[in-house]
């Protein structure tokens, strides 16, 4: 196959005759309840490129969600599935374990914070993993209580639902949610008042912690390092390693969910790595499999293997194809020094973002890390969120050939995940168009 040229490119409106005849043929054949970001439906992807079905190539600010940092169909991943697809497609490891597997979780053993003895267990989807992690945790302590925080997104299964606290789309209508799930502030330095620095953050979410659950109940705090679907809230520093202190100090496990933050993203292989905490347990998904799906929760040995045989699986958990495709990964992050990418990512972005930030004071913050950057958008005069002007700039981004998602409690953050094989010159491009956007909602 031709590779798809890198380079935006509008065949027809945005979207085309073909996109919108399958949109048609969706509404009558997918629930309503399945949304769509983009109105046009893909035929390839590859780099820094999503084309469609009408041969529109649009700019990938996206990657899915944060998933194929490595680009789409990156070849070493697209070889080691085709080679695997041809030996065995799944066995179930429960039944007839095979050694990718063991190998994924060697590769998580060495690239996760910490030099301790770890385990690995690998599961389909980030929620499924939170799930398991959360499980793992509770079998280890032998308490209940989970502590998730403000803004936090962990996925759309029930016990995750619960977790998650963003009731719009997420949760609207799906209750009752599991149980003994409680909610901590989050340090927010945008929104914070300004004394409010790191360890006033831990204080204060400590503090709730204690009064309204006490340690001696919970079993784990659950945090993203950086938060994803809640806005690219970046806490500050000293916030984490205080509450990971603190978990310590109380007999409370500290996970991490690195399902968005994880894998190379943010310029280190995880997160939290820049604010030098070691987690107890650590959730990979997205990233790790260039688009297959593969999760895995990792963590000390002595709390993993805290679990009654038989106690942690699921028939495709670390299935073959997505095993192969995650060392593939590994692979190309380390081959191609995508940390180090993900770092000049982000220099393009700030730099840009900056820029467009001293100009216009709907811009209200500009952060994140790597090749995970957002700005999160304000009425100048209130410095309330202005949902309105996110939603209208990526709709404009969309019409011109560049993919962008927006997120955040309030939906007022425009965030950009590029896969880490896209070009500067692409980058530069999708940033004028975002610019561009937000001139014409003037
Ligand atoms: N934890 C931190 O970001 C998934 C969700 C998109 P799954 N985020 C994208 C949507 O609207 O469903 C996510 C995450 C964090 C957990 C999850 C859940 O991962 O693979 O979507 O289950």
């Amino acid at each position: 196959m031709t590779s798809l040229p890198q380079t935006r490119h509008l065949a027809t409106a945005v979207p085309g005759p073909r996109s919108q005849a399958l949109m048609s043929r969706k509404q009558a054949a997918v629930s309503a309840g399945v949304a769509t970001t983009m109105p046009v439906f893909a035929r390839r992807a590859e780099g820094g490129i999503v084309e469609d079905i009408d041969g529109n190539r649009f700019i990938d600010l996206g990657s899915g969600i944060a998933v194929t940092s490595v680009g789409s169909s990156a070849p070493l991943v697209v070889d080691a599935v085709v080679d695997q697809v041809r030996s065995f497609t799944h066995t179930c490891f429960m039944v007839t374990p095979y050694e990718s597997y063991v190998a994924v979780a060697e590769q998580l053993a060495r690239l996760t914070p910490g030099d301790h003895e770890k385990r690995s267990a690998l599961f389909n989807s980030g929620s499924e993993a939170v799930e398991n992690a959360v499980k793992i945790a509770r079998a280890f302590t032998g308490k209940d209580a989970i502590v998730a925080f403000d803004h936090a997104y962990h996925g759309r299964t029930n016990l995750t639902m619960a977790l998650t606290a963003k009731n719009m789309p997420y949760k609207h209508g799906f209750g009752p949610f599991a149980g003994e799930v409680y909610r901590a502030p989050m340090s927010y330095p945008f929104r914070d008042v300004a004394d409010v620095d790191g360890a006033a953050a831990a204080r204060r979410a400590i503090a709730m912690v204690e009064a309204q659950v006490g340690a001696d109940n919970l079993a784990a705090v659950i945090i993203e390092p950086i938060q994803g679907e809640g806005g690219f809230i970046v806490p500050a520093p000293g916030f984490l390693a205080d509450v990971a202190a603190w978990c310590r100090a109380n007999g409370v496990l500290f996970v991490a969910d690195e399902v968005q933050s994880g894998f190379g993203r943010t310029g280190t292989w995880f997160a939290i790595e820049h604010e030098d905490v070691v987690p107890d347990l650590i959730v990979s998904a997205k990233g790790i499999a260039g688009g297959l799906p593969l999760s895995a929760v990792t963590g000390r040995a002595e709390i993993m293997d805290a679990v009654h045989a038989g106690g942690l699986g699921g028939t495709y958990g670390g299935n073959p194809l997505a095993c192969a495709a995650a060392l593939a990964v590994i692979e190309t992050i380390e081959g191609e020094g995508y940390l180090g990418r993900a770092r000049e990512i982000e220099s393009v972005f700030r730099e840009r973002l900056s820029k467009l930030q001293e100009a216009d004071a709907r811009i209200g913050d500009v952060r994140g890390r790597g090749a995970m950057i957002a700005v999160e958008l304000v009425d100048p005069t209130s410095g309330n969120p202005d949902a309105a002007l996110a939603r209208a700039v990526a709709a404009y981004a969309h019409g011109e050939g560049v993919i962008t998602l927006t997120c955040g409690t309030w939906g007022n953050v425009l965030r950009f995940l590029p896969p880490l094989s896209i070009s500067d010159a692409l980058l530069h491009e999708g940033i004028d168009v975002v610019a561009a956007g937000l001139e014409a909602a003037r």
